[in-house]
């Protein structure tokens, strides 16, 4: 199956799951038009401005109560918060790493004299995970999802050249009408309230991502889709270009290459071009190009936006993932936005330092587990030809794989715990995330959920129309999810949805513990079992077992470093007879922080690295693996 796309596909539209805009609602209806789509990501260009408002802000924990009228005033002194940066480890105060609820952040932000002929919005990439913006004491927009972005245009409200007080207030709260879900309990003796959660990573909250503020011009561009081809050398970018309401100049293209030289040119919001003799987005072997779209107005630029793009496809063919028509193999790992002090702040050093380890690896992918990351991680993947597998935030909707093995885990899919309400919200965190990284040439298919339950009745029901929701939003890329070991090949009842098998295995760890002959015997049946139900690829999208860095045994008992590097071996034997297996991703790149819990010290240890990014001796195993791979292509 070839995703091509049509790109008048590519809308928005969704009518069997209601609303479609981005999960922003104004509150003062004055400003937005709600329905309208967040814009594209900010960019400076000859029309357009970028002001950074990430550094220090004051910060405040939120009075308690739904008062909110007190939150738009000056904040106490005292506190001070880094952004982009989790807020949960930076002081040393439990009540502040424990919170929760809303946290406040405030700071003065003066727009740029120079834009009075402008539209300006504050953006904030993500606030985890429920965000609102307030200028001065006025509430503009609320957002719903933590891992994506989100803005007001304050254009009526602040003058050019005046100051205003910004405060966004970031709720950490999950239920089960968020994704990912929680749980919110209420102590009996203190009244504190304590979150709890299905997924196996910290509750990291704030605003972890930059914020800006940025101008656009009046008339301006405000969404690009891009889709790409290829036939015999040319290269096809089918485009779609939204502008604002307004507009009444007219649309001009040109792609350009990376020597500078314009190889391509366009008029119209929708159209083709084509590229004679195109360097192809390669695995390993980025090429881009600038796909510059602007507005023109008697011979003047109004407006100027530019997309990197690389030309590439995806195909699926029986077993084998194709990309540019040749199979290919995924090598590497799921992982965390997860640093020490920071939490989920993103940090350019680390994601520079994390690529680097990866290449040194021979890994030529991973997942975005288990939520979209940093704009700027998918644009370096861009840059660097690493191939992404992109996943929401719907992690967690599995209520049995945390309860335990005492009692009857409750089911997952039920009015009361994950239900219509919550699909909703699941639904608008695929169209936000398909919207925001559509047009990333890394990005080779969409995972739209970790691990749920797929093994439970209702499961079928919840996902099918997501699933439909995800091929209209983008027909251009496979859609799948990742199947946890409880729902094996036997008892799934949603796999038949999705175009690759993505399964997580941990034969060896939680079952069959230390004991790798059985769960060697285990892990070939469960291959050969998918195998032949499905003919399609297979990804081993997790598979590790917790190493503490330094341990060693000479029984290659579990938690050494001995047993981490027998047990992928292992893993490795089987997946090399395994004809449909198209990719392997260890579970975990690094070692991660984690919830406090009788099953983890200080985190999650299935790292191939430590949290502070040094290997342990499955790094090097896996390294010879990968690099000979790589080699032998
Ligand atoms: C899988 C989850 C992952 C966990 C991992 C583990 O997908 O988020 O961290 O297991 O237990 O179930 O290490």
């Amino acid at each position: 199956m070839k995703f091509q796309a049509a790109i008048s596909l590519l809308s928005l539209i969704a009518p069997s799951l209601g609303d479609q805009t981005n999960n922003s609602h104004p509150l003062d209806g004055s400003h937005r038009d709600n329905r309208s789509l967040i814009n594209l990501k900010p960019q400076r260009t000859s029309t357009r401005e970028l002001v950074s408002l990430d550094g220090l802000w004051n910060f405040a924990l939120a009075p308690d109560g739904n008062n909110t009228s007190t939150w738009t005033d000056p904040l106490p002194k005292g506190l001070e918060c880094p952004v982009p940066a989790s807020y949960n480890d930076i002081f040393v105060d439990r009540k502040i790493h424990d919170h929760v609820g809303w946290v406040l952040y405030q700071r003065d932000v003066i727009v740029p004299k120079g834009w009075s002929q402008e539209r300006y919005l504050v953006r904030a990439e993500a606030a985890t995970h429920k965000g609102r913006i307030y200028v001065n004491d006025r509430l503009l927009v609320e957002h719903v999802g933590g891992y994506t972005p989100f803005e007001a245009d304050i254009t009526d409200l602040v003058k050019a050249g005046e100051k205003f007080r910004l405060t966004i207030a970031v709720d950490n709260e999950l239920t089960f009408q968020t994704i990912p879900p929680g749980q919110i309990t209420v102590g009996e003796a203190t009244g504190k309230k304590t979150q709890t959660y299905f997924h196996d990573f910290y509750n990291y909250a704030g605003l972890a991502r930059s914020v800006w503020l940025y101008s656009v011009p009046r008339q301006h561009i405000q969404d690009v889709t891009i889709v790409t081809d290829v036939q015999n050398t040319a290269g096809l970018i089918n485009y779609d270009v939204k502008v604002s309401n307004n507009t009444t100049g007219e649309i001009s293209i040109s792609v350009v290459d990376e020597d500078g030289t314009i190889v391509a040119n366009a008029t119209g919001a929708q159209g083709t071009v084509s590229i004679d003799s195109v360097n192809l987005w390669q695995p390993g072997a980025a090429y881009l190009y600038q796909f510059e779209v602007s507005i023109v107005e008697s011979g003047e630029t109004l407006d100027t936006y530019s997309i990197a793009t690389g030309v590439r496809t995806v195909e699926i063919r029986g077993t084998q993932f194709l990309i540019n028509g040749n199979p290919f193999y995924f090598t590497g790992f799921g992982a965390h936005e997860d640093t020490t002090v920071r939490g989920k702040g993103h940090d350019q050093a680390y994601m520079v330092h994390d690529f680097q380890l990866r290449q040194w690896m021979g890994a030529n992918s991973f997942r975005t587990s288990h939520y979209p990351y940093a704009e700027e991680v998918m644009d370096f993947a861009d840059r660097n030809g690493i191939v992404v597998i992109d996943e929401t935030a719907a992690v967690g909707l599995n209520i049995g794989l945390t309860s335990g093995t005492v009692g009857e885990a409750p089911s997952t899919f039920s009015p009361e715990r994950i239900n219509n309400e919550t699909r909703e919200v699941h639904a608008q965190a695929i169209r936000e995330l398909v919207h925001r990284d559509k047009n990333h040439a890394s990005v080779v298919f969409w995972s739209i959920a970790n691990e749920p339950a797929s093994n439970e009745e209702g499961s079928r029901e919840y996902f099918e129309p997501l699933a439909k929701l995800t091929r209209e939003l983008d027909p251009s890329r496979p859609v799948a999810f990742v199947n946890v070991g409880a729902a094996d090949y036997e008892k799934d009842l949603i796999s038949d949805l999705f175009d690759i098998t993505c399964i997580n295995r941990y034969f060896g760890w939680y079952s069959q513990t230390g004991d790798l002959e059985e769960a060697e015997a285990a892990l070939e049946a469960e291959l050969q079992g998918w195998e032949q139900k499905f003919n399609r690829p297979i990804i081993m999208t997790e598979y590790g077992a917790d190493t503490v860095a330094g341990l060693h045994s000479v029984f290659g008992l579990p938690w050494s470093e001995e047993f981490q590097v027998d047990m992928l071996d292992m893993y490795h034997r089987v997946f090399d007879r395994t004809p449909a297996m198209a990719g392997e991703h260890v579970w975990n790149f690094a070692d991660f922080q984690t919830s406090v819990g009788v099953r983890r010290v200080d985190g999650n240890k299935k790292g191939v690295f430590t949290r502070d990014r040094k290997p342990k001796a499955a790094a090097h195993s896996l390294r010879k693996r990968w690099t000979e791979m790589g080699a032998s292509k």
